[in-house]
Formats: structure tokens, C-alpha cells, sequence
């Protein structure tokens, strides 16, 4: 009997260390809109062969259109200044803006995505280039953003993509 307990002891020490391992290849993120209100979500995993899994819902967005959605460097959303605190594009290779530029892209760049009718953006997108707690790449403390308008994927600094309409500290 003595024995069995342990037994059991040590199965739920392994699962509890196995939950915090996992833990750790997860994130989220809350979006702020334009006027400073919650407006959705994103949840982030880690990928085993490395790159970031990034599903997001995001709601109140120009209805029907391809917006632009990016990594910026500076986790801090302040509607109040249109979330220009989240700063320029996550940017550690110092390349240069856009998937289809000569020299780039910036590890922050991401293919561009469908609002719906609805103004909602339901989307799963995958970045190969960051990963959630890498010394040189990790995108933890970091911001998403979503533009008003489509990414050209060559402009730049950041492919004439416009205003910035919701903003995520990823944590
Ligand atoms: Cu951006």
C-alpha cells in the first residue's frame, strides 16, 4: 500500500512538471481598438520545428477588406496616440521591410488577412521567422497589430499599410 501511494505520488509530479513545461510555449494577447476598447484575441504557440502559431479574432474592422497585421517592436498599445507606442516593425535582422522586398523581410511581417462582412478577422497565421522567448527573435513583450489597410509588401518602412486599428501587448 505504501508503495502504490507513492506511486501515485510521483505520476502527478511528472504531469504537474509536463504542464509548466507547456506552459511556456504559450501566449496571449488582448487587442485594443482605435477608441481604446477591448475589440479581441490572439493565442500564441510555440511550433515544435520553431516559428510561432498565432490565432486571432478581432472585431469592429473595415467590413470585406485585406488588412495588413505585423509584429512591432514595443509592447505598449496607447489608443490615445493612435499606437504609435508599439513602434516600428520587430525588426532583429535589420532587414528590410516587406515579404516580397529584395532584402527583406522584417521578422515581424506577416501576410496580409480577410476581414469579413461581419468586420470580424478570424485567423490562424503561422511566422516562421520569431519564436515566443528567443534571445534574438522572441516576440513575448512584444506587440500585434492590425493596419486599416492592406500591407504592399515592398513600401517602406512598413508597406503603406495605414493606420494602426488594434493593438496587442503579447504576454
Ligand atoms: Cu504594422
Amino acid at each position: 500500500m505504501k508503495h502504490l501511494l507513492s506511486l501515485a505520488f510521483v505520476t502527478v509530479a511528472a504531469l504537474t512538471t509536463a504542464a509548466s513545461a507547456q506552459d511556456k510555449q504559450t501566449a496571449t494577447a488582448n487587442f485594443v481598438g482605435a477608441d481604446g476598447k477591448e475589440n479581441g484575441r490572439a493565442s500564441l504557440t510555440t511550433a515544435a520545428a520553431g516559428g510561432v502559431l498565432i490565432e486571432l479574432e478581432v472585431s469592429g474592422l473595415p467590413a470585406n477588406k485585406w488588412v495588413a497585421f505585423h509584429v512591432h517592436e514595443t509592447g505598449k498599445c496607447d489608443a490615445a496616440g493612435h499606437h504609435e507606442s508599439a513602434g516600428k516593425h520587430f525588426n532583429p535582422t535589420n532587414a528590410e521591410h516587406g515579404l516580397l522586398a529584395a532584402n527583406g523581410p522584417h521578422a515581424g511581417d506577416m501576410p496580409n488577412q480577410h476581414v469579413g462582412q461581419d468586420g470580424v478577422l478570424r485567423a490562424q497565421v503561422f511566422d516562421s521567422m520569431v519564436t515566443l522567448d528567443g534571445k534574438e527573435n522572441g516576440i513575448r513583450g512584444r506587440a500585434l497589430m492590425v493596419h486599416a489597410n492592406s500591407d504592399d509588401y515592398r513600401s517602406q518602412p512598413s508597406g503603406d499599410a495605414g493606420a494602426r486599428l488594434a493593438c496587442a501587448v503579447i504576454k
